[in-house]
Parts: C-alpha cells; sequence; structure tokens
C-alpha cells in the first residue's frame, strides 16, 4: 500500500505556514481573498488536486489562480474537474478543512483522513493542469501551489498565462484526447483554431462585419483576444482596448465586464474611441463574462447583458432547430437567477422553458444539463451553451431532407464547436453573439429591442454576519433573519413594478439587495429603502448608517 509521502509533506509545509485568525472558505468561486494572504491555501489546494486526480483514476484536474473580476489586489483559486466542470460540491468541504487546518500535523491528519474515507488509491498518478490570470500577485502563488505539487509527486503541466475559460477547454481536452469525444487539441492554440474555423463557417457568405471594440479590462483577455484576433483576420476586424496588462493598478479599474454592468455606463477610456452605432464589448479580469453596449444617435448608452446575450442566442437556436426540422426532437430550455431582469424572464418565459436557480455557475450548469440544449446566462455576463450528448447524437446522425434543412443542421453543429461548454467564455460568447447579429443582419439597436429591461439597481450592505441572512426559493425569498422578508413584501408593494430580494454574497463579506421597478428613481429608491431594512435589522448602530440610504 502507498502511503502519503508525509516527509516531503512536512518539508514543504513549513515553508507555507497558516497563520492564525484567519479562516478560509471554498465558496461558490473558490478561494478568493487578498493575494498575500493566500500562500498556504495554494500549497494546500496542490496537494488536494493530487488527490482529487488520484481519486479519479488519474484524469487531469484543472487548477486556475484568478480573482476574475475583483479588485487587482485580490487573487484566488479553483479546481476544475475533468470534463472541464466545476469541481464537485461535497470536494468543496474538503477543501476549506484543509485550507484551515492549523498546524502542520494536523493538515497531515486531514489528509490521512480524507484518504481513508475517499478510499483514495495512492499509488494512483495525480495528472494537474494549471494555469493564472495577469495579476502581480500570480507568480508567487503559483510557485506555492507547485510546491503542493512537488509534496505529492504530480505530473504537472503549465499552462502559463491565460484566460479562465482556456484553461476549462484544456482540462477537458487532455482528458478526452484520444477518444470519441475528444473536444479538440490540447493546447491554447487548438482552443483559437476550433472557435476561429466554426465561426468563419458560420459567417461565410455573410455581409462584411464592422469592426467590434473589445474592452479587455486590463487583464489577460488581452493577450488571448489578440492572438484570437490574428486567427479571424478579416472575418471579424476587432479593436483591442484597456490591454494594459503590465500597469500597475490597472485591472478591472474603472473598465471590464464588471464595471459597465454595476454602473450601467461606458468605461471612461472607452467615451473617446466609441461611435454612435458602433458594438463594443467588455471582458473581465480572467474573459468568463461578456456584457456588450453601444451609443445610440443621441450618444445614449444602452448596454446589453448576460440576460439579453441568452434571449438573442436562444432564439436563434430554436430558429435554426426549427429549419432543421428538429424542433419536436430538440426542446431548448433557459437557465437564470434572480438576477435576471424582470424584463428578460417575462419576455422568454413566453416562449420557452425557464428555471430559476441560486446563484452560482454549477448551479446554473447543472440545471442546464436538463435540456437537450440549455442556454444559462447570468444577467453579469457569464453563461454558455449546452448540448446534451443525446442532442450531440441526434446532430451527427441526422439525415435532413432539404438543403435549407442541411444548412441548418450544419450550423447547429458549428455552434456547438464556436461555443465552449465547459464554462462561461467571454470569447466563445462574443463569437456566438457576432454570428447571430451577422445572421439576423441585427445592430445594437434591433437586439436590444427583443425587450425592454426594467430599470434596477444592486446594492452591499456591510453586515457584521452576513451568514445571518439564508434564503429559500432559489434565493428570491428570506428565511431569516424572522419578519424581514414581510417588511421587504410591504415595501415592494408601494412599488410599481417592484421586485426586490436580499442574499448573502457567496464571494464578499456583505449582503446584496437588488430591486427592479417601472422607472428607474423607483428602482433606485426601493433597493436603498430595503438596504436600509436590511442594516437596520443587523447593521445596529445608526450613526454609521450610510447616508445614501433613505
Ligand atoms: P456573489 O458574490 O455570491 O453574489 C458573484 C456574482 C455571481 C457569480 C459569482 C462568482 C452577482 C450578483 N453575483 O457572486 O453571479 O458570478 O460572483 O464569480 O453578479
Ligand atoms: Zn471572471
Amino acid at each position: 500500500m502507498t502511503s502519503l509521502p508525509v516527509d516531503a509533506i512536512r518539508a514543504l509545509a513549513a515553508q507555507h505556514p497558516k497563520p492564525p485568525n484567519v479562516t478560509f472558505q471554498y465558496g461558490t468561486a473558490g478561494f478568493r481573498t487578498l493575494g498575500n494572504a493566500l500562500d498556504p491555501v495554494m500549497f494546500r489546494v496542490g496537494i488536494l488536486a493530487a488527490l482529487r486526480s488520484k481519486r479519479l483514476d488519474g484524469k487531469t484536474i484543472g487548477v486556475m489562480v484568478t480573482a476574475s473580476h475583483n479588485p487587482e489586489p485580490d487573487n484566488g483559486v479553483k479546481l476544475v474537474d475533468p470534463r472541464g466542470e466545476m469541481l464537485e460540491a461535497s470536494w468543496e468541504a474538503y477543501a476549506t478543512k484543509l485550507a484551515n487546518a492549523p498546524t502542520t500535523d494536523v493538515l497531515i491528519s486531514v489528509l490521512e483522513t480524507l484518504v481513508q474515507n475517499l478510499k483514495i488509491d495512492l499509488s494512483k498518478p495525480a495528472r494537474v493542469v494549471y494555469a493564472r490570470d495577469t495579476r502581480p500577485s500570480g507568480a508567487a502563488l503559483i510557485a506555492s501551489v507547485e510546491d503542493g505539487f512537488k509534496a505529492m509527486g504530480v505530473e504537472a503541466r503549465n499552462a502559463g498565462v491565460t484566460t479562465t475559460p482556456v484553461l476549462h477547454y484544456l482540462v477537458k481536452a487532455i482528458n478526452t484526447k484520444g477518444t470519441k469525444d475528444s473536444y479538440g487539441d490540447d493546447s491554447e492554440e487548438g482552443y483559437l483554431q476550433k472557435l476561429s474555423t466554426s465561426f468563419k463557417k458560420l459567417v461565410a457568405g455573410k455581409p462584411a462585419i464592422p469592426p467590434l471594440i473589445i474592452d479587455c479590462a486590463n487583464g489577460v483577455g488581452a493577450i488571448v483576444a489578440e492572438k484570437l484576433a490574428k486567427h479571424l483576420g478579416d472575418t471579424l476586424p476587432i479593436i483591442l482596448q484597456n490591454t494594459a496588462i503590465d500597469t500597475i493598478g490597472a485591472l478591472n479599474n474603472a473598465c471590464g465586464a464588471d464595471y459597465v454592468k454595476t454602473s450601467q455606463r461606458l468605461p471612461p477610456s472607452l467615451s473617446s474611441v466609441l461611435k454612435p452605432g458602433q458594438r463594443a464589448c467588455s471582458l473581465d479580469g480572467d474573459a468568463d463574462r461578456l456584457i456588450y453596449y453601444y451609443l445610440d444617435d443621441r450618444s445614449q448608452f444602452h448596454m446589453l447583458d448576460g440576460d439579453k446575450i441568452a434571449a438573442l442566442v436562444a432564439a436563434f437556436i430554436v430558429e435554426l432547430t426549427k429549419s432543421a426540422g428538429l424542433d419536436s426532437q430538440i426542446q431548448v430550455g433557459i437557465v437564470q437567477t434572480a438576477y435576471a431582469n424582470g424584463g428578460s424572464t417575462k419576455y422568454l418565459s413566453e416562449r420557452l422553458p425557464v428555471k430559476c436557480v441560486p446563484t452560482g455557475v454549477k448551479h446554473l450548469h447543472h440545471a442546464a444539463e436538463h435540456y437537450d440544449i440549455g442556454v444559462y446566462f447570468e444577467a453579469n455576463g457569464h453563461g454558455t451553451v449546452l448540448f446534451s450528448p443525446d442532442t450531440l447524437e441526434k446532430l451527427s446522425t441526422y439525415q435532413p431532407s432539404t438543403p435549407a434543412q442541411h444548412t441548418a443542421l450544419n450550423h447547429l453543429i458549428n455552434l456547438t464547436n464556436v461555443i465552449n461548454q465547459t464554462v462561461g467564455d467571454a470569447l466563445s460568447d462574443m463569437l456566438l453573439v457576432e454570428v447571430v447579429l451577422a445572421h439576423k443582419s441585427y445592430s445594437g439597436i434591433e437586439w436590444n429591442s427583443l425587450y425592454v429591461d426594467l430599470p434596477n439597481r444592486l446594492v452591499k450592505v456591510v453586515v457584521a454576519d452576513r451568514h445571518l441572512f439564508k434564503t429559500e426559493d432559489a434565493e428570491r425569498r428570506l428565511v431569516s433573519p424572522p419578519g424581514l422578508q414581510a417588511k421587504i413584501d410591504e415595501l415592494v408593494r408601494r412599488y410599481e413594478g417592484g421586485r426586490s430580494f436580499v442574499r448573502p454574497s457567496g464571494t464578499e463579506d456583505v449582503v446584496r439587495v437588488y430591486a427592479e421597478a417601472a422607472v428607474r428613481a423607483q428602482a433606485d429608491e426601493l433597493a436603498f429603502r430595503v438596504a436600509g431594512l436590511v442594516y437596520d435589522e443587523v447593521g445596529g448602530d445608526p450613526a454609521k448608517r450610510p447616508s445614501e440610504f433613505l
């Protein structure tokens, strides 16, 4: 029986001690906090990745070091399972337990318990592929992860500095290599080839596409988008903006998908670049979120968020299944969270099955797997489209009976290749959007007019203990603190088209309040009033009550 390499773990663990008085938690997006606090976590995640791989018979596990749209000083890490999906939920608790082991002795005993309880055969190989985004803290944190690999004798492959979706793609491509489900060549180049080749097929014969501006959030998306632009050539002329990956303090700062979505305005750096009518989009810091926008003739800003992307894409896919003669066999469904704009939910549910799930990619992804073709997007621009194995099989064996059916079938097959089905992928989603716009001859204006967004407002409330807040009904209602939901209901009733909900964040130490209403001023007022209720419930000191809360 092979046993844990205790001596190696001990020697390296001494270089990554856990400070007392800090607690880490593997949340919806892995571990995420200030980069300079993460060294011990990284070492332990390296070890956990090894155990996960051994448990899965030597399949390759992914490790991504990123803090996505968060400010530059933050960093984080998450594990990716062999099919390119998020780490299985039951392992999140093991990750938390390992990260919080106070000493090397406790760490080793936690590891021994895990090995025993999960029946991990330590003689199996451990294989990991890992990458990081452009954050200044990234290189040192990767070195700590590598120490974890070294301790466990992992066959580790460094994918360098790349986007989160590329890392997910690599994991799936490595694990399916040489099988009938091969996902593509297991390299960044293979990813770019796969996306660009299918994109070119999809837009062949369509009128030339006008240039698209991409705000790269001064992050890793800039690197991959530049390579993608070369592959695309004239088929999609791209103008890259906010590409300062080496400028300290620039990442996600007044730019990027989160800035645009939360502030509902143009990144100031684009104000002299974007011309009325031109399309632009913003990526986030690790390029898994995408928000589109344009200025109208009066230079008014219009945002096309994840909900608008879902509506555009779902309608197009339904149309193709009809044209292919497959609509009775393939059902398209939508998955949203409570943050989806009420306008989008109304529009979509009048046309398609729509399911609402709690926040967090794993919930969306799993719900989308229940449809033949599942379209899932968070309003913040994170999402993708999943084709079930049965649907893929149907598409590859179906015999179209007319040339029109044949064309539609080919489009559907090419869509399965342009879409990164492992996870939300800003660049893949961008190509998908561009395909639909080209096919429909839509500009931003026509796309935007699919439905009208209800004015909305998202605010954060800092409370002493966000875990006091418990929700039900896909996070749309509070069950705790008791009585608070009734007060929110009573307030919401006073606003036309009013809707509001409160939930604890899974990635930040705050409670989030969302509100929408028929008119802007009312949405803002409702949000701040509900935030005020939350604050009064648990905040205490009225002197510290934020003044903007009415
Ligand atoms: P939290 O912090 O739990 O609200 C945020 C986003 C999620 C998801 C995660 C992971 C909002 C309101 N919340 O979660 O949608 O993207 O981060 O990054 O956008
Ligand atoms: Zn991200």
